[in-house]
């Protein structure tokens, strides 16, 4: 077009863009697990927390649940710089549109290596399917809790992930002290992430919303399953990435700016998780299935007992929450030549699955090591900040 800005190569080119490479995995037409036209949309007073926090679970439930956070002084710190995050409006686009190159190919490497310089360790894209909107969700703005009904139109949802952080977890039980600080290095992160991204989408002139820890208006599993960000795994309706496991959180930020979408990857994780069971041994909620997938509203998964996840994860005694299931899956590994050639071995010679899920138990992957073990264990009690009661020697 007359007068276009002409764009580097770089930006067309098939290079990695981000720290894993995930322009080399296998793309596929559809998901690897069977999804049919009959999804539902959910309505987010209706989760985990949200049953927890009105007493469904029980009264321990519910008078833990506003301090199953905070107790532990670090995930209270991240909690808070996430709710201020959180608790911010949101605001709309610039007057007029940037005078952006056409090509949506180019736009969307260009977008992905925003999120990638911000500090996101994994982006994809797709459209935004409707049944992954909530039909209603509570807002924070300004400190004040109101149930709203979610309209979200954009036609494009970016997807991207951040790391929990492999030697802190190596060094955790999986349901110690430090297991919520693990999620909330996510949360914080992916907030601070979401936020710019949109902010920056709005000033080039288009409409954008972050979603993210307390100010969703999206069900993200889907989202992260259609934009080539993982596949499905036993968890139960969450996504599994190749490089890091289920060992991270993610945000979206849906637009309408013109953006190429991304292919669903399969890299042979269906296959594996039917015949490895350690995420549902290792929970010390017995909340994950170890028998086969099932059809549950409208899509095939791994169904877990989330009630149970729930209850046990804002009750634990021992500790602030839990991520045990991360822990123990064969795929939290660091990167390394090793690890790679597993996971070419997993994609290109399933028949070794079995070998190759026994080889993990005989490294004792998946067990604490007390050597990166860098925290103090504390608990936060009617304000005093003391050796958690879990732990005091009788
Ligand atoms: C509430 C909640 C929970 C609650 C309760 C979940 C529930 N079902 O009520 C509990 C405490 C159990 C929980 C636990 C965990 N969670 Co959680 N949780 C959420 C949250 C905030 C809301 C999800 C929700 O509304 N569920 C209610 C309805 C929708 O549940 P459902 O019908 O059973 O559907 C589930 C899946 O089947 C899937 N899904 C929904 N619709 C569709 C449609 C299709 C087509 C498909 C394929 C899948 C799918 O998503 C739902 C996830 O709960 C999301 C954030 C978000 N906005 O997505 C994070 C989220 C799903 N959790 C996440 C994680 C990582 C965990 C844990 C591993 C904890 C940890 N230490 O990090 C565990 C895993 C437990 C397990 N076995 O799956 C990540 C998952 C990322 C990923 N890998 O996909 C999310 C997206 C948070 C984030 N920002 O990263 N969680
Ligand atoms: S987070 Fe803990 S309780 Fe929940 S499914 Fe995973 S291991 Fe089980
Ligand atoms: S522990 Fe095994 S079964 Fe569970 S999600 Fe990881 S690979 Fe799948």
């Amino acid at each position: 077009m007359k007068g276009e800005q002409k764009y580097p190569e770089i930006l067309a080119e098939e290079t990695q863009l981000g720290p894993y490479p995930m322009e080399k995995l296998k793309r596929v037409d559809k998901p690897t697990i069977s999804i049919t036209d009959n999804v539902q949309r959910f309505d987010d007073r209706e989760h985990g927390f949200s049953r927890a926090a009105r007493g469904d679970y029980g009264p321990l439930a519910q008078s833990e649940f506003p301090r199953f956070v905070p107790k532990y002084p670090l995930s209270g710190a991240q909690l808070d710089m996430t709710a201020y995050l959180a608790a911010r409006a949101q605001g709309i686009e610039a007057s007029s549109k940037a005078p952006l190159p056409k090509d949506p190919e180019i736009l969307s490497r260009h977008i992905k290596s925003v999120g990638y310089f911000l500090g996101a360790d994994v982006v994809g894209i797709c459209q935004l399917p409707q049944y992954a909107v909530y039909t209603h969700y509570t807002s924070i703005i300004g400190g004040q809790m109101e149930v709203q009904e979610v309209e979200l139109n954009h036609k494009f949802a970016i997807a991207f992930v951040v790391d929990q952080g492999y030697k802190t977890l190596d060094g955790s039980t999986g349901h110690d002290w430090i297991a919520n600080s693990l999620s909330f290095r996510g949360y914080s992160t992916c907030a601070f992430i979401s936020r710019i991204l949109a902010d920056y989408i709005r000033r080039l002139g288009y409409p954008a919303r972050a979603h993210h820890f307390f100010d969703y208006q999206v069900v993200l599993p889907p989202v992260l399953l259609l934009a080539g960000i993982g596949e499905m795994c036993r968890l139960g309706g969450i996504v599994l990435n190749p490089f890091l496991g289920t060992r991270f959180k993610a945000a979206v930020v849906t637009t309408d700016l013109p953006l190429a979408i991304d292919k669903p990857v399969d890299f042979g994780l269906q296959d594996f998780c039917k015949k490895c069971m350690k995420c549902a041994d290792d929970c010390p909620a017995k909340a994950i299935s170890n028998g086969d997938t099932v059809m549950y509203n409208g899509y095939e998964t791994w169904k877990a007992n989330t009630d149970l996840c729930s209850k046990y994860r804002v009750t634990n005694q021992n500790g602030s929450a839990c991520a045990s299931c991360i822990k123990s899956c064969p795929w939290n590994k660091p990167a390394g030549s090793t690890h790679d050639t597993v996971r070419w071995l997993i994609q290109h010679t399933p028949f070794l699955n079995d070998f190759i899920i026994k080889m993990d138990d005989l490294w004792a992957y998946g067990k604490q090591n007390i050597k990166n073990k860098w925290w103090f264990d504390l608990e936060t009690v009617d304000d005093i900040v003391q050796i958690p009661k879990t732990m005091r020697k009788k």
